[in-house]
């Protein structure tokens, strides 16, 4: 495997400061948004969300991940109405009490407009394995993905920062079990669901719960 010089661009450590406290205050701004506009969004920052998302560290580069786009909206609706049935199986039944009641502050119920009222849906998949063709005999064979779901988590990550700083809104949305969406997509047998993104611009009207983050105090422990 060849190796290359690095190309790194040393920043003045004010410039460093200034960045990363800019950037900070740009992320404390970013909501999880459940009320979206229809309003039309280019594609071409859904695009260069999903670049960015494919720039990410992943288990011996593997990058297991497709991402899957949809504006359709009949496709959009098929997977507004599974998400519902299976939603609706958890919040009468499947959830236990004391996971309503960890979600209640956030307003939550089986209920999923955002499905079809955003104008696109990034559907995330995970490859545990890849599949390749062996040249000799045809045959399919299994590649194991290592750290498949961390290495798509910090892709999703990216993603989402990518989607906020082009001024969209996005929710992460898990609905479970996600087997229909393999099912509605037709995606290959190596490809489980890992999350629903619908992206847009928030609804004029949009309303989210009030929050708190964690201080730093809280979840930095610095070992010196
Ligand atoms: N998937 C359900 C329930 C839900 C679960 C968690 I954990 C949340 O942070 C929010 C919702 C739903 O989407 O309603």
């Amino acid at each position: 495997m060849p190796f290359q010089p690095l190309a790194f661009k040393r920043l003045h450590p004010d410039e460093q400061r200034q960045r990363s406290q800019t950037f900070l205050e740009h992320m404390k701004t970013r909501r999880t948004v459940r009320d979206f506009s229809t309003e039309p969004v280019p594609l071409e920052l859904i695009a260069n969300a999903i670049a960015t998302a494919g720039t990410a560290p992943s288990g011996a580069n593997q990058q297991p991940w497709t991402f899957v786009v949809i504006s359709n909206p009949d496709i959009k609706r098929q997977i507004r109405l599974a998400a519902e049935a299976e939603e609706r199986e958890n919040y009468e039944r499947r959830m236990s009490q004391e996971w309503l009641d960890a979600l209640a502050h956030l307003g939550t119920d089986a209920n999923k407009p955002h499905l079809e009222d955003a104008p696109y849906l990034i559907i995330v998949f995970v490859q545990p394995y890849g599949l390749s063709i062996d040249s000799a005999t045809g045959e399919t064979k299994h590649v194991k993905h290592y750290y498949a779901t961390e290495s798509v988590g910090i892709a999703v990550g990216m993603l989402l920062v990518s989607l906020h700083q082009a001024g969209l809104a996005t929710l992460t949305h898990t609905p479970s079990p996600m087997g229909f969406l393999a099912e509605i997509l037709t995606r290959p047998p190596n490809e489980r669901a890992y999350v629903v993104i619908p992206v847009g611009y928030p609804a004029k009207d949009a309303q989210v719960p009030v929050i708190t983050k964690k201080s730093l105090d809280e979840i930095m422990v610095h070992v010196e």
